[in-house]
């Protein structure tokens, strides 16, 4: 009858953080360009593999002044995987804690970040070589007010362009680019990348650096897959400074999930020289995000416990699109009042103090275990807010909100009751 509404509304208000002055509109007018970097993880940034450099491209950005890199980021995905990130993103909402949302709550009504920047005048839309209907994107990205989606029979995929999933990452980038300069500006395109995938394998040509060394292929292949595929993110870049993109675009990259999971643990143990307990397994959660804006001049390091549901208002801001007045459960991550907070879809989270994984809370400092006080109220507020995500999904709830005003349709919610 609407007091669900009206509950999740007073929350969202009360936890509504103000942008940072310097941050806010720095990328005003610009295009912004978003890549989902596949199964991408930050324990490879500025690592490297029996003596190889695995991100070499990145790992340049993490140094450039153009660059914000925050290295305490972290996915927030479920089952819906690539598809839980995406709507992470648009949504600053949480993926769902059973099925993959983009299937089951494709009918419901959003308010997107692309509905958003439509409304700002941007030319909105996705590029990803897959087969449309894959994670149900032609239909969602209808509910997420994308208006174009540019999947595989947009681009041209010769024989030797394709390898495991389907296009390779770097013809798919300069194709991407060449696409992009023919768009309207400002748009918003949001590129998925494909190669680094389970299961990670590659043409020998694109093997840039050998294998590892462990009893996981799987590990063994995805630091040569990365590498593939940080290759691709600088032709990106090229491609882009080429056709007079680059300046006048953000550019913000992040991991959509993990690559490696906890069945390769022992290879892991052996890579990072450390046993892997629960506490260490939330933190491999974290992926890499890189929010590049090209002479901007100030880029630095961001330490910041922060996660995808942040992304929203830290790019609305960023291009001086007001939030106050959004339905969401994320915080610009630039502001001085973000909280740091990381739910994950499990009701594990991480703080700037605690890690609460596998029901047991640690001090984030040493890894160490401590008593499950300390966590409590992080626990019980964790619940809170995935309770208030789910209610949002499952109830269609933003039917009865008015974005524009902020008010809620309390009325309608009652004639729909009846
Ligand atoms: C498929 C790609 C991979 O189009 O986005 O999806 P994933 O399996 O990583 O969720
Ligand atoms: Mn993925």
């Amino acid at each position: 009858d609407g007091s669900e509404l009206v509950e999740v509304n007073n929350y969202v208000r009360s936890n509504q953080v103000d942008a940072n002055e310097k941050m806010y509109g720095v990328a005003k007018d610009r295009n912004l360009i978003v890549v989902s970097m596949e199964s991408l993880q930050s324990f490879v940034i500025n690592n490297d593999m029996n003596g190889h450099e695995v991100t070499p491209f990145l790992n340049s950005l993490t140094q450039d002044k153009d660059t914000y890199y925050f290295s305490n980021f972290y996915h927030q995905t479920g089952l819906g995987k690539t598809s839980d990130s995406e709507f992470l993103l648009e949504n600053s909402l949480y993926p769902l804690g059973g099925g993959a949302v983009f299937f089951t709550h494709s009918g419901n009504t959003f308010h997107s970040m692309a509905e958003s920047l439509g409304e700002e005048g941007y030319y909105t839309n996705v590029l990803h070589p897959n087969n449309k209907s894959f994670w149900n994107r032609d239909i969602m990205y209808r509910a997420l007010d994308i208006q174009k989606y540019y999947d595989e029979q947009s681009y041209v995929v010769n024989e030797e362009d394709a390898v495991n999933w389907g296009m390779k990452d770097i013809p798919f980038v300069e194709q991407s680019v060449d696409l992009m300069a023919d768009m309207p500006q400002p748009f918003y395109s949001r590129l998925i990348t494909l190669t680094n995938h389970h299961p990670f394998t590659l043409d020998e040509e694109d093997k840039l650096i050998p294998e590892y060394d462990s009893n996981s292929n799987t590990l063994n292949r995805y630091f040569q897959s990365v590498r593939y595929m940080d290759e691709a993110l600088k032709v990106f870049f090229e491609d882009l400074k080429e056709k007079g993109l680059y300046d006048n675009s953000i550019i913000v990259m992040y991991g959509d999930h993990y690559g490696i999971s906890e069945n390769h643990n022992k290879a892991m143990e052996q890579y990072l020289e450390k046993e892997i307990t629960p506490y260490e397994s939330a933190k491999l959660q974290r992926v890499p995000l890189f929010v590049h804006i090209p002479n901007s001049g100030e880029g630095k390091e961001m330490t910041e416990t922060s996660g995808q549901i942040d992304l929203r208002p830290t790019i609305l801001h960023a291009l001086g699109v007001e939030t106050s007045k959004d339905m969401q459960l994320g915080a610009d991550m630039f502001s001085e009042e973000h909280e740091e907070f990381v739910v994950f879809r499990d009701g594990g989270f991480v703080t700037d103090k605690f890690v609460y994984a596998g029901n047991a809370c640690y001090d984030n400092a040493t890894g160490l275990q401590i008593e499950i006080d300390s966590c409590q109220p992080y626990i019980d507020r964790a619940t809170q807010e995935l309770g208030y995500s789910d209610q949002i999904i499952n109830g269609d709830l933003l039917r009865f909100y008015d974005l524009k005003t902020g008010n809620l349709l309390l009325d309608e919610a009652i004639k729909e009751d009846k």
